[in-house]
């Protein structure tokens, strides 16, 4: 590395221990968000990038010397990764570090969405059991459910195999069958819908998968059917979604993500019959540190071997060293 230490610009908020080790071999640059109006001239050698949120085109142009952008987050949806290929800047990305951790949470809102555990405990802690007595018997149950995993990637098959231990039947649908695996495949998502009770969504957020769980979809699911999601907010019909649950199509959600996220519809809030999380599927400390080691340890590989940990598919990219 050189005497100077490249200069890594860190829009909006990072998980703290980024911050924290990216001193030991770059000078990080602060910028209030991920605004070009706010870069200066003093930031025109910045080389890198580290975030947790949005990366828009314009920030890559307004900064010339931008070779990576170091994404705390497998799903990399809010950088215009399009625009970063065009530019020869590689985009990197946090897999595996969080597979399990997000499939264990999963299967606890898919759990607390079935058997209203959350509900149950709010019961006990309002003095209610005392008062009242048994909480309600739950209409749901995860036994003799049949799971439909939209996404069988990392997070999908971690997901999957957990489903296989509670002993429920598991099929999915992706692009492409995977190999090796006796899951029932559908080619497309209305038909896994129409084939299952329970529908998990881990598929990336893309132009592709946007809106594709819509009323079509829902009402295949059908009226004991339940929408779980934990990919992205993007992927669902919010609108569509609010009026199943209220109309009886579906029976009930658990939702992780949503579409405008922080900002959670008060229909959605309103509703009874869902579970919802601030989308925390990853969040641990331990998790969320090895997150935040993956995005340094990514720069650090870029700038000494020239050649990043995990970049994502689109920018399989080498760096000139020397
Ligand atoms: P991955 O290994 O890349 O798996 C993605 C899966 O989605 C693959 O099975 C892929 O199969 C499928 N897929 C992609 N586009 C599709 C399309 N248009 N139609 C149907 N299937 C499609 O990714 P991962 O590590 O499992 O992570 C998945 C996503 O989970 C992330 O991108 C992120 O958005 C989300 N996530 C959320 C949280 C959270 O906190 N809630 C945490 C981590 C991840 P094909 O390519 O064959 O279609
Ligand atoms: C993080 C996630 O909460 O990895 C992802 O794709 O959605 C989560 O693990 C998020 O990226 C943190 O900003």
């Amino acid at each position: 590395m050189s005497a100077t230490l490249p200069r890594i610009l860190v829009p909006g908020k990072i998980n703290e221990r980024v911050l924290q080790r990216l001193p030991d071999t770059f000078e990080i640059v602060r910028l209030e968000r991920a605004d070009p109006d706010l870069v200066t001239a003093d930031m025109i050698d910045v080389k890198g990038i580290a975030v947790s949120g949005r990366v828009p085109a314009g920030l890559m142009d307004a900064l010339p010397g931008l070779e990576i952008i170091a994404n705390f987050g497998v799903g990399y949806d809010g950088v215009d990764v399009k625009h970063a290929a065009s530019k020869g800047i590689v985009v990197t990305n946090t897999p595996d570090v969080l597979t399990e951790e997000v499939a264990d949470t999963a299967i606890g809102l898919l759990i607390n969405t079935l058997r209203q555990l959350p509900q149950a405990e709010q019961w006990l802690r309002q003095g209610r059991w005392a008062r009242d007595g048994a909480f309600a018997l739950s209409p749901l149950s995860l036994r003799g459910r049949t799971v439909g995993l939209y996404g069988l990637g990392r997070i999908g098959l971690a997901i999957a195999k957990r489903l296989e231990a509670f002993g429920v039947s598991v099929a999915y649908h992706t692009r492409s069958p995977r190999d090796g695996l006796t899951y029932a495949y559908y080619p497309t998502l209305e038909r896994l819908a129409a084939a299952v009770d329970t529908l998990v969504v881990i598929v990336p957020g893309t132009e592709a998968t946007r809106k594709t769980v819509n009323a079509q979809v829902l009402s295949a699911l059908g009226s004991n059917g339940v929408l779980i999601n934990v990919g992205r907010g993007s992927t669902v019909d919010e609108a569509a979604l609010v009026a199943a649950l209220q109309t009886g199509v579906i029976a009930g959600a658990g939702l992780d993500v949503f579409d405008n996220e922080p900002y959670v519809p008060d229909a959605l809030l309103a509703l009874p019959n869902v579970s919802l999380l601030p989308h925390v599927a990853s969040a641990s400390v331990v998790t969320r540190n090895a997150m935040a080691d993956l995005v340094v340890d990514n720069l650090r590989a870029w700038f000494s071997a020239g050649k990043a940990l995990t970049p994502v598919p689109e920018t399989p990219l080498t760096r000139r060293v020397g």
